[in-house]
């Protein structure tokens, strides 16, 4: 058919980074196929790239800006939008200062290059100290851990699994969540080439995931004990003689210290509290110790939970002492072709991470990277007093279902003077807001992962144009963004968008001309930008990031280096290679040694050591993790038809011993109550999941009144976070979402409170 049209498109839900091919009919998704000529994903997809087409059609996505009037959310314009949101955010900035205006950023917006580049400047021009995101509900103890050890907040080793032996998996789920800072499209294909080159995967999870089944070995672990197990290994590893970090010791600051950490974290004391025993525990280390390149790998199981920081830390003091941190096959750092934060300037030497600049008014956490703990939002709303937050932004977000006690946090969202969100829905959470702007759909917005090619296994860089014009009356995300930094500044609802995407671009150029190491240090600024005059918004900071970046052509430094031009004459993408050694200059510690034991996290193992003394049987008692599946994207893709079919997913798995010991059934229900909230969920009985251990997957629970989502609300399900407490790993202010006690018992579907 001469009037369809094939584009290449990276797909933007999720880490993998997978090459699209998009078969469009004028502005109509004919066909949504993995693009074999991807030279990151060579034809991988899974299901949710779907959504790419069902997102076009699905007639509840936002198109215009809704604002509220006489109670109820409805359509208006642009200039309509921009004066109420400048009304009120005016009046609570006068009122409240900058503080009372709090910001919570989702996920969504680190797949956006509008949102991603264009945060930055609103969230300098409104000064507030309460920015929140769901960092804090995700990875932040890795960050942490990562930015005490190696100098930036992404400076975060990912497994080498294409040129590994051995892999270490914990808390993790890759074959369904297909990885997460790792990115790494076609898992499955990666984790047999393992098994194919007669290397050997261990994953620990306390359910037989779909990864642990593909591995040569699996085992259940209590929710919240993987501290204790990683610290038992690196007790055998020095106890036995095999830690072997090799040329790493020149690199690393207090090696000495290790083995004292480690003394009381005896496999057979942990065996117990992780239920592993201890022959298994040992035979473990001795595997790691002797495979010729191995990796250990811990995500979202190992950072939301009570030790998340320390076991994010000892994730990588093992691949130090096993000699696998920064070696081909091991645990390395990527280089990404843009805005790679741990290659800016140059190592070993740097800044380093700095904790806790200002603390949460009322709680007193830490801030982290610019921004506080979420968990602490609803208290920041609800507390009078100086500094209260009295409005909200969410870009891209939906915490009402995706943060912890969310039943509290809804009841302190109601009492806001003011509430915008920048989304697509009216969903459990955009529905408080008194304005909602839309984003454009992913086919209408250009894309490239500047995120997540920070922690990818090759060095990628692929650039997705548009596919479908900007519909006509319709912003950019970036443009939005900068109409709110406009607002924020006192500027009011007309603030000049062009003048402030200049602030932009001459910021990023002013701040690397005159950073130490940098292709184009010392350079007039004026001549970078008027090489860049061609081009506007994100996709002009985008060639200026490539282009001073690793790889690029430092504006005339190296001709046949790396430009926009470049990425849209390939629209498969730029293969620059696999990961390669990076140590020392990757480091931007103050010491520029690679930190084996920072204070911050020392300062946390009496916790743990005290949990160890502590460690009690269960006698039966319950602990709640969470699970991701195949077809779901955390809150917000069970509006898409071809996503939510079937089966009911939003079930609590549970073991048969428990089953039976709890009177629970297959066609029943359990009545799941926390120190926070209950639920009423639809049983599935499986010996996949631990006995003790209860699974309900986050992101369900679309039955609130005033939502928009008529597919999503016939699939409801229920928010497994009315049950999580606010609960943090003390060092990183992290939420708890894993191993929560709760109780379990069987409930009558028509006894099912409200
Ligand atoms: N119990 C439990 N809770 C969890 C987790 C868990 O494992 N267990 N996981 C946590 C993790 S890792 C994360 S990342 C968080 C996610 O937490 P959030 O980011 O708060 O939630 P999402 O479900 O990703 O919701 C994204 C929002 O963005 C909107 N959206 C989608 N696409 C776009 C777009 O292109 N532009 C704009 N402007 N908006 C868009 C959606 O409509 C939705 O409102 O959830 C966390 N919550
Ligand atoms: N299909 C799909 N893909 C996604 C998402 C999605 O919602 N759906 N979300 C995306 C996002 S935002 C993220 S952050 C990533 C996350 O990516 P992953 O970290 O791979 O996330 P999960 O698939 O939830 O896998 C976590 C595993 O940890 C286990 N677990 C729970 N508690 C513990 C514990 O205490 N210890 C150990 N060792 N294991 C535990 C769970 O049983 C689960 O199998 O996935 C991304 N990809
Ligand atoms: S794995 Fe992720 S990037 Fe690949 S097609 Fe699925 S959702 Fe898209
Ligand atoms: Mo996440």
């Amino acid at each position: 058919m001469t009037d369809q049209s094939v584009h290449f498109r990276t797909c933007p839900f999720c880490e993998a980074t997978c090459g699209l091919a998009v078969t469009m009919r004028g502005d109509e998704v004919v066909s949504v196929r993995g693009d074999d000529d991807d030279v990151f994903s060579r034809g991988f997809i899974c299901p949710k790239s779907q959504g790419l087409k069902q997102l076009n059609e699905d007639p509840d996505r936002l198109t215009t800006p809704l604002v509220r009037r006489d109670g109820e959310l409805v359509e208006a314009s642009w200039e309509e939008a921009f004066d109420a949101i400048d009304d009120g955010l005016s009046r609570v900035l006068a009122a409240g200062g900058r503080d009372a205006v709090a910001v919570y950023l989702g996920n969504p917006a680190a797949h956006s290059l509008g949102a991603t580049l264009y945060g930055a400047p609103f969230l300098k021009a409104l000064g507030s100290k309460n920015i929140y995101s769901a960092s804090t509900v995700d990875q932040m103890p890795k960050q942490l851990s990562g930015g005490l050890m190696f100098g930036t907040g992404l400076s975060v080793p990912v497994p080498d699994v294409d040129r590994s032996d051995y892999l270490l998996i914990l808390g993790a789920n890759p074959l369904v969540s297909n990885g997460s800072l790792l990115t790494a499209p076609d898992m499955r294909g990666r984790i047999r080439g393992v098994r194919e080159r007669g290397g050997k995967v261990v994953v620990i999870d306390p359910r037989r995931s779909r990864t642990a089944r593909e591995a040569s070995e699996h085992h259940f672990i209590v929710p919240g004990t993987d501290a204790l197990l990683l610290f038992a290994l690196v007790n055998v590893l020095v106890a036995e003689d095999l830690a072997a970090p090799g040329d790493l010791a020149e690199h690393a600051n207090d090696a000495d210290a290790i083995a004292g950490l480690a003394e009381p974290f005896m496999p057979e004391a942990v065996a117990g509290p992780c239920g592993i025993s201890a022959a298994a525990i040992r035979r473990m280390a001795r595997e790691l110790a002797a495979a010729e390149r191995a990796a250990v790998y811990g995500r979202i199981g190992t950072t939301t939970q009570r030790f998340g920081t320390v076991a994010s830390w000892l994730v990588d003091v093992i691949n130090y002492l096993t000699g696998n941190l920064d070696r081909e096959g091991g645990a390395m750092f990527p280089l990404a072709a843009a805005a790679q934060r741990n290659s800016a300037g140059s190592g070993p030497t740097g800044r380093g991470v700095a904790v806790g600049r200002w603390a949460s008014r009322v709680s007193g956490r830490n801030e982290l990277f610019g921004e506080l703990p979420v968990v602490g939002l609803a208290e920041e709303i609800a507390t009078p007093g100086e500094g209260q937050v009295r409005a909200l932004v969410t870009i891209a977000g939906n915490p009402l279902v995706s943060t912890p006690n969310s039943a509290a946090l809804e009841s302190a969202v109601e009492t806001l003077d003011f509430m915008v969100s920048l989304d697509i829905y009216v969903n459990e959470t955009t529905r408080h807001a008194d304005v909602i702007l839309p984003s454009p759909e992913p086919l209408a917005k250009g894309h490239y992962d500047t995120a997540l090619y920070q922690f990818a296994v090759r060095s990628v860089a692929n650039y997705s144009p548009p596919v479908i014009e900007t519909p006509p009356g319709q912003l950019q995300e970036w443009e939005v963004m900068l109409h709110l930094a406009g607002i924020a500044a006192g500027q009011g609802p007309e603030a000049d968008i062009e003048a402030w995407d200049e602030l932009v671009i001459r910021t990023l150029i002013g701040r690397e001309v005159s950073l130490t190491g940098s292709m184009i240090e010392g350079r007039d600024p004026e001549e970078i930008a008027a090489a860049l005059a061609n081009r506007r918004g994100p996709e002009r900071l985008l060639d200026f990031m490539v282009r001073v970046g690793p790889f690029g052509e430092g504006f005339g430094a190296d001709p046949d280096g790396l430009t926009m031009d470049r990425l849209e004459a390939n629209p498969h993408g730029i293969d620059f290679g696999a990961m390669r050694p990076r140590l020392p200059d990757v480091l931007r510690t103050p010491s520029g040694k690679i930190e084996l034991a920072p204070a911050e996290i020392v300062a946390d193992l009496p916790r743990l050591e005290a949990e160890l003394a502590a460690a009690v049987p269960r006698n039966g008692h319950m602990v709640l993790i969470g699970r991701r599946q195949l077809r779901s994207n955390n809150s917000w893709m069970h509006n898409l038809p071809a996503l939510v079919k079937g089966k009911n997913r939003c079930t609590a798995q549970v073991h048969p011993d428990d089953a039976a010991r709890l009177g629970l059934s297959e066609d029943g229900h359990a009545r799941v109550t926390s120190s926070v909230g209950e639920l009423v969920a639809p049983v599935e009985i499986t010996d996949e999941i631990m006995p003790g251990v209860i699974s309900i997957p986050h992101g369900w629970g679309h039955d609130a009144p005033d939502s928009r989502m008529s597919v999503a609300g016939e699939h409801a399900g229920v928010n497994s976070n009315l049950l999580a407490p606010v609960a943090v790993d003390e060092p990183s202010g992290n939420a708890v979402l894993n191993g929560i006690p709760v109780e379990v018992v069987a409930a009558d579907r028509a006894t099912v409170v409200a």
